[in-house]
């Protein structure tokens, strides 16, 4: 996939695509075409296919990298250590310790190399802050963004008046 691919998503494992389909229905809100792709690369079984995989994004126009990993992950760290563009990390639940263990290793980066790190499990904030990057030189994008927020409004006002009425 080229050309309209500007949010690229890696995954460490296929066991972390359950969680991180989701992206697909944030995408349908805010974009006509498709503009997430979303590839299986490990930090630590494939780092060559990582960093390989990483350059050919960046040569097809990709603007933001989401990396989501499990337990020791790393993967968000690897990717920004191969790139200037703006890398956020979804750090994946895990039995352990409820992803503890991915929220530190995913946040916890030296100085000079940030990931910005969104809350175990959520993918959906990962896709609207690569959104939300994007849109500050994309008006339609920015348009929407406001879109959402107004929906957002509505859900909560929404809720609110159900459960008064259901006291009633
Ligand atoms: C991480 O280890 C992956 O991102 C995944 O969340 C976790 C477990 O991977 P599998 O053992 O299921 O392949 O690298």
């Amino acid at each position: 996939m080229k050309g309209n691919i500007v949010i690229k998503i890696f995954i460490g494992s296929g066991s972390d695509y359950a969680v991180v389909r989701k992206a697909y229905d944030v995408e349908k809100f805010f974009f006509d075409k498709p503009t997430i792709d979303i590839r299986v690369a490990s930090a630590h079984r494939t780092p060559f296919r990582v960093r390989d995989l990483v350059e050919e994004a960046i040569a097809d126009g990709a603007k933001v990298f989401i990396a989501c990993a499990g337990g020791a992950a790393h993967l968000a760290g690897v990717i920004a250590a191969h790139t200037v563009l703006p890398v956020i990390g979804v750090p994946i639940r895990t039995e352990l310790s409820g992803g503890l263990d991915s929220l530190l290793s995913t946040a916890q980066m030296p100085s000079g190399v940030p990931v910005a790190t969104v809350a175990v499990n959520a993918i959906e904030n990962a896709v609207i802050l690569a959104v939300q990057i994007l849109a500050c030189s994309n008006a339609d994008l920015s348009h929407r963004l406001h879109e959402y927020k107004a929906m957002l409004v509505s859900k909560v006002v929404e809720a609110d008046r159900d459960i008064r009425r259901e006291r009633v």
